[in-house]
């Protein structure tokens, strides 16, 4: 049975293989070639996607190759969902195999790696298959400029090389100083995933795959990517991130230094930019709709299309908050409330060419493989995540009963070291490179600078009056601010970052939980490189080799290298938190709550249809207010520790 899978996954390999080039394989190109969907339309649970992709196909109105794919822009997103419904409709593998070989070469590139991609990840048949990672599926999107030009050279000559790849920007500009975060390939990667496995455009019912807490995951998601940035600044000596306006300037620009495939350069924006309007988002709206966005929050209650009060005023409200904001199908009320995320990476994206005078391509803000490069995008979220803490702040404190733990108490928490160092890492460019040349491949990578940690585990003694399961939430928050102050607790909070979250179990008695920064709920490690995965791929096929496969391997995380952030030279003084819950008055579903099930629940859900597998809200217990004398109690500890940065291990 692996081998009917192992065979499958390499079909799907092969089919997002250099995806600009026709013709690829000549036995899928053949099989695409022949096969006329309209003469299967009973393979299909619903045929209508397929018929109108057909249909759009031979009447011409698809968006043609080789031009830019945004999801930001309705009409090339209908046309994406449309293929994507082709294959996630498909009945068997079969048919969904026949379908992406028919697509493959005819519609635009972007939209087909999109909408495989989701279909693969959300189909049933194909649950365990693993995609390549995006930055070698499209390495345009990820490594800049020079790097290309120079893997062009390469080619030319017929030459391996290997082209260093810096950061944008100088030593001029202090954003700078943050970047090797904003364009770390892995950041992006997780990002661009993290909205496959949760687009904004799922139609939760008519697919029948439910995405639990989807809105609140949004919130949370985000919100920790926003911290973790913050605490990368503070160890870079910047202060905290600013939220934006809409009717404020932008002071800082930025200078993508990226290019399209086909396309020319990402747009660039110039210091001190204004937001504009464009053909059909009004900065205006902007306003209106965050107006109604904060009088929901402060009424504590959303108006639906249909003119019911929705109540926002328990600990689900979130949810529904998440998904008006972003807002994803779910949204109780998108006339009224607008698109306000949505539409300020729209307005970002096209801000130095809003009237489209000169047809200048989408800028980085429109694509989520990209849109954490430039620093407006911390400034969008935070500002977004400033309405979530407006509504969160509404709601109370937690109670003592929802904060302790009877009979259970945290003796000592102690960890490795801490540190930080930077380390190269290479990307294989061969995606990026035209074959249409009659010249070889020849290998060709970028190599990087990244962040990264060495290995820790955390020992937690902690002491019970009997046997249980408890819940452990391991956080990390800054100690001082930027101006050397020590932040209190109530503000600490909004910077805290998730390090993991599991459940051990605690004997009466003494207990010692051992826990390594390798298993880690919030993060997965790097991927494996596509040619390695053909490789193993191939042998275990010729018998050549082992290969098991992993229905629930989740390609859903945050980078484990940068659980960490930076720190310093001298050692930089965080807080520590660890908190301990009764997991048995917090368990959802049945699933076993180990992190091999699904992996990377933390930021990402379980894999797709189910539960979150616990019912606190996220970010739990630093997601409502904070009163100091009521909060620290046996089963919540606290401690210093040091981040130490070296620049290369
Ligand atoms: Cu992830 Cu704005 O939602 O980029």
């Amino acid at each position: 049975a692996d081998k009917i899978f192992l065979s499958k996954q390499r079909e799907v390999l092969k089919l997002l293989n250099k995806v600009h080039e026709p013709n690829r394989f000549k036995d899928q190109a053949d099989l695409g070639r022949s096969y006329d969907p309209t003469q299967h339309l009973s393979k299909y649970k619903n045929a209508l996607p397929v018929k109108t992709l057909v249909k759009q196909y031979t009447s011409g109105r698809l968006l043609p190759r080789g031009q830019i794919f945004t999801l930001f822009n309705d009409r090339q997103r209908e046309q994406m969902i449309t293929i994507f419904e082709s294959l996630f409709y498909a009945e068997d593998w079969d048919t969904f195999y026949r379908t992406a070989c028919y697509v493959r070469d005819r519609v635009n590139e972007g939209q087909f790696v999109y909408a495989l991609s989701v279909a693969v990840l959300h189909r049933e048949d194909t649950r365990g298959m693993v995609l390549p990672p995006a930055y070698e599926v499209y390495p345009h999107l990820f490594v800049n400029s020079d790097v290309i030009h120079a893997a062009y050279r390469a080619k030319m000559r017929q030459e391996p090389a290997r082209v260093r790849m810096n950061f944008t920007g100088t030593v001029r500009n202090p954003e700078q100083r943050v970047a090797y975060l904003g364009e770390d390939v892995g950041i992006n990667s997780h990002h661009s995933h993290w909205h496959m496995d949760f687009p904004f455009w799922w139609k939760q019912d008519e697919y029948g795959v439910k995405k639990d807490r989807q809105g609140e995951l949004f919130y949370y998601m985000h919100h920790q990517l926003i911290a973790r940035l913050d605490l990368e600044r503070l160890s870079n000596d910047l202060p905290f991130v600013k939220p934006l306006y809409w009717e404020d300037k932008i002071e800082d620009g930025f200078y993508p230094q990226t290019t399209y495939r086909v396309g020319g350069e990402f747009p660039a924006r110039p210091d001190n930019f204004e937001f504009q309007d464009l053909q059909d988002i009004k900065v205006k709206d902007m306003v209106d709709y965050t107006r109604r966005i904060r009088e929901a929050i402060s009424q504590q209650s959303v108006i639906t299309r249909w003119g019911q009060n929705l109540p926002l005023n328990d600990t689900m409200g979130i949810n529904i908050l998440g998904s008006l904001v972003e807002p994803s199908q779910e949204s109780p009320n998108p006339q009224y409330y607008g698109a306000l995320h949505n539409y300020g990476h729209i307005l970002l994206g096209q801000i130095t060419d809003p009237k489209g005078k000169f047809d200048m391509p989408p800028g980085v803000m429109e694509h989520f493989e990209t849109a954490t490069r430039d620093p407006a995008f911390f400034r969008l979220h935070k500002y977004i995540d400033n309405l979530f803490k407006l509504h969160k702040d509404m709601l109370p404190p937690y109670a003592r009963e929802e904060l302790e733990f009877p009979g259970v108490a945290i003796q000592d928490v102690t960890v490795d070291d801490l540190v930080t160092y930077f380390e190269d890492f290479d990307i294989d460019l061969l995606n990026a490179l035209d074959d249409t040349l009659e010249l070889k491949d020849v290998e060709i990578k970028a190599r990087v600078r990244r962040l990264n940690h060495r290995p820790f585990t955390f020992s937690i003694t902690v002491n019970s009056n009997q046997e249980q399961m408890a819940a452990v939430r391991i956080f990390l928050g800054p100690k001082f601010d930027w101006f050397g102050q020590e932040i209190p607790i109530n503000e600490k909070r909004l910077y805290v970052i998730e390090l993991d979250k599991f459940v051990a179990k605690v004997n009466k008695g003494a207990t010692v939980i051992q826990r390594k920064s390798s298993e880690s709920s919030v993060a997965i490690p790097d991927r494996e490189t596509t040619k390695i995965l053909v490789r193993r791929v191939d042998d275990a096929l010729q018998g050549k080799a082992t290969y098991t496969v992993n229905k629930d391997v989740r390609h859903c995380g945050y980078p484990e290298r940068l659980l960490l952030p930076k720190g310093k030279r001298d050692g930089m003084p965080f807080s520590l938190f660890v908190i301990l819950t009764d997991f048995d008055k917090e368990k959802v579903n049945d699933l076993p709550w180990d992190y091999d099930y699904g992996g990377s629940i933390s930021y990402c859900g379980t894999v797709s249809g189910h539960k979150y597998p616990d019912s606190k809200p996220m970010g739990f217990p630093f997601d409502r207010q904070i009163n100091s004398d009521n909060f620290f109690r046996s089963n919540i500890y606290q401690k210093d520790v040091v981040i130490t940065f070296k620049d290369s291990e």
